[in-house]
């Protein structure tokens, strides 16, 4: 993406960070983020970067926004990101997660603003404990928690907007991302940031289940390659992508990857699995791959960059 207007919300965020990183030595970056997860010093310092800190359910403000920034790109990755935490507050996160997408959305239906495309963030919670593996885009959708709910019904809009109003779109369904900038300070972070944070600190970590439970752990800057890809490519229209390796480990594997990367041991507390916590996930990545997709890091090699940056 070069010389372009693009809109990133959720910019402070782990992944928007990332993504603002690869956009703004060529573009104009506006960046959106009530910073309720994400923390302002993630984002670059750059005079092409317009940070506006406020949340993306001020519908008003995003649409003031939208219409005076007249953008080419839109990145719709900001969301309570706990699924924890839509499970106590379903009504409120509801809100931001589907209904101020939704704003956006109509906002540039009802404005008929030219926006080359705009991308939505899901998850791979969607398929929750369906049990078929690999994932396929196609394989059965079983939301568990509001936020797959939200993060389902929103990858829905955003299709259905781009086939009823002829606004380019596209969704993405990240299986488990990980690298710098995670912050590991909720339980509810990615495993490997809390792994990480504990061998860097020396803290203990607490394992839920057996360690044999297995994921599909994605790269950062392979995710951000993907998202660039996926605004870019003509072929990614209207649908849903998968974005992950297409590889599966187990959890106790990749601990004791990281603990040869950092040459050190990690103290292990083992607890029960976590209530709704699924036992095995791996993406098929076939339809990414089709537009030229291919992940840049092993999980050896990404582990090792990340402890590096730690
Ligand atoms: C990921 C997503 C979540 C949702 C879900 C859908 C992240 C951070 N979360 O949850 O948003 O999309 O996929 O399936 O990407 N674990 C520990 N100790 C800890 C933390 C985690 O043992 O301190 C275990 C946890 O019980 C699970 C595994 O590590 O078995 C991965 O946990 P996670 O929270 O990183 O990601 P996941 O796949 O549950």
């Amino acid at each position: 993406i070069r010389n372009s207007r693009v809109l990133v919300t959720g910019s402070a965020g782990f992944i928007g960070s990332n993504l603002v990183d690869a956009l703004i030595g060529d573009n104009e970056v506006v960046v959106v983020d009530d910073l309720s997860m994400g923390r302002v010093e993630n984002l670059p310092q750059s005079n092409n970067l317009h940070f506006f800190k406020h949340s993306i359910a001020d519908f008003k403000f995003m649409s003031e926004l939208l219409k005076d920034w007249k953008f080419d790109y839109i990145f719709l990755l900001a969301a309570v990101a706990s699924v924890a935490d839509t499970i106590v507050r379903p009504a409120e996160t509801h809100i931001i997660n589907q209904d101020a997408n939704l704003n956006v959305l109509e906002t540039v239906r009802i404005n008929k603003l030219d926006v080359k495309k705009i991308l939505f963030s899901s998850s791979a919670a969607v398929y929750g404990n369906n049990p078929e593996l690999p994932k396929k885009e196609t394989s059965p959708i079983d939301p568990l928690s509001p936020y797959a709910v939200d993060k389902f019904a929103t990858e829905r809009f955003v299709i259905d907007y781009g086939r009823l109003y002829d606004i380019p779109t596209v969704a993405t369904r990240f299986f488990n991302v990980y690298g710098p900038k995670q912050n590991p300070k909720s339980p509810y972070s990615g495993v490997l940031s809390i792994v990480s944070d504990a061998l860097y600190n020396a803290k203990k970590f607490t394992l839920y289940g057996s360690g044999m439970q297995t994921r599909d752990f994605v790269y950062i800057d392979d995710v951000v390659n993907a998202l660039i890809l996926l605004m870019l490519s003509d072929k990614a229209l209207n649908t849903v992508f998968n974005v992950a390796t297409g590889e599966q480990h187990p959890l106790m594997e990749v601990i004791k990857d990281l603990e040869r990367v950092a040459s050190k041991k990690v103290e292990i507390l083992m607890a029960d699995s976590r209530i709704g916590d699924i036992q095995n996930s791996v993406a098929d990545i076939s339809k990414i791959r089709d537009l030229g997709y291919k992940p840049q890091f092993s999980l050896q090699n990404g582990l090792e960059k990340y402890y590096q940056s730690l």
